[in-house]
């Protein structure tokens, strides 16, 4: 049944947890209807992917990282996702937000084999967005182990920085962003005794909230048998506004936005409370 509210109750000690840590493993949070209808839209997508498309594992290199965005703007069980999932409540309750507007979506599959890494990285200097209430929902069609586990530092998101974006590939240059704020990412990997990390094993249904500041990387996938697709959503709550950088990623231009303004529109469409979107579009 492809159900509009989490399976689960969301217990406010997960949402501290969020506020704490800034990522939370959710579980048994959506059925396996809504995970073999993203499923379909994956093979879809695979097949015929969108513009935006970035291939990051080379040419001879076993597996492939595969990523693409925006797939709920050409695909029909992505779209129904956004309105009519429980992702929606979700970003609400793990935001404290009374509206929330959808961003956009991430599809990072990483067939068996794959050594390409996720580098350490935060979201929010990739994207044109100030503002707190920031979070995404990173939901794996496959079950996860935690070695193969997106791993989170956490309390990083309240360190108060903010690092320089770079593209995935590590082959491929930062991204054009000057702002005053953005320095390099420091070692983490080299830090390791200084921090706390959080990765779970995952299983289909179980999903992670995290927030847009938390620092956050993922190995490849070694096995040789199991896929590793995820598909990552992005939310902001009503304190979300529109910032100009020279260079953002993924790049979705020509939304009208002025720096400042709040974040809804036809892009970045309204999707809490649900009754506001069912009179907007009456
Ligand atoms: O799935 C991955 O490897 C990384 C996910 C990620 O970086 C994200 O969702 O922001």
């Amino acid at each position: 049944m492809l159900h509009r509210e989490p399976l689960q109750e969301i217990a406010e000690e997960q949402v501290r947890a969020f506020e704490q840590d800034g990522a939370v493993c959710l579980r048994g949070m959506f059925s396996a209807d809504w995970l073999a209808a993203l499923a379909e839209d994956i093979e879809r997508d695979k097949a015929e992917p969108g513009p935006m498309v970035r291939r990051n594992t080379p040419p001879g290199k076993p597996g492939e990282f595969f990523v693409d965005f925006q797939l709920w703007r050409r695909w029909p069980n992505c779209r129904r996702f956004v309105f009519d999932s429980p992702a929606a409540a979700i970003a609400a309750r793990m935001l404290s937000a009374t509206e929330v507007v959808y961003y956009h979506d991430h599809l990072l599959v990483k067939e068996p084999g794959t050594e390409e890494c996720t580098p350490w990285h935060h979201d929010q200097p990739y994207y044109p967005v100030d503002g707190w209430q920031v979070g995404s929902i990173w939901l794996p069609l496959d079950p996860v182990d935690r070695a193969t586990c997106v791993e989170y530092v956490a309390g990083s998101h309240r360190w108060g920085r903010w690092f320089r974006p770079r593209y995935f590939n590590r082959a491929t240059s930062e991204l054009a962003v000057s702002d005053d704020r953005f320095e390099d990412m420091p070692d983490i990997d080299a830090e390791r005794p200084r921090h706390r990390f959080l990765a779970w094993d995952l299983a289909p249904g179980d999903c992670i909230f995290f927030h847009g500041l938390t620092v956050h990387g993922a190995p490849g996938n070694r096995s040789a048998s199991r896929r590793r697709r995820a598909y990552a959503t992005r939310w902001l709550g009503e304190d979300a506004r529109y910032a100009t950088r020279s260079q953002i990623s993924p790049p979705i231009l020509e939304h009208g936005l002025q720096r400042g303004d709040p974040m809804a529109c036809a892009l970045f469409p309204p999707v809490w409370p649900r009754a506001a979107r069912a009179k907007e579009l009456s």
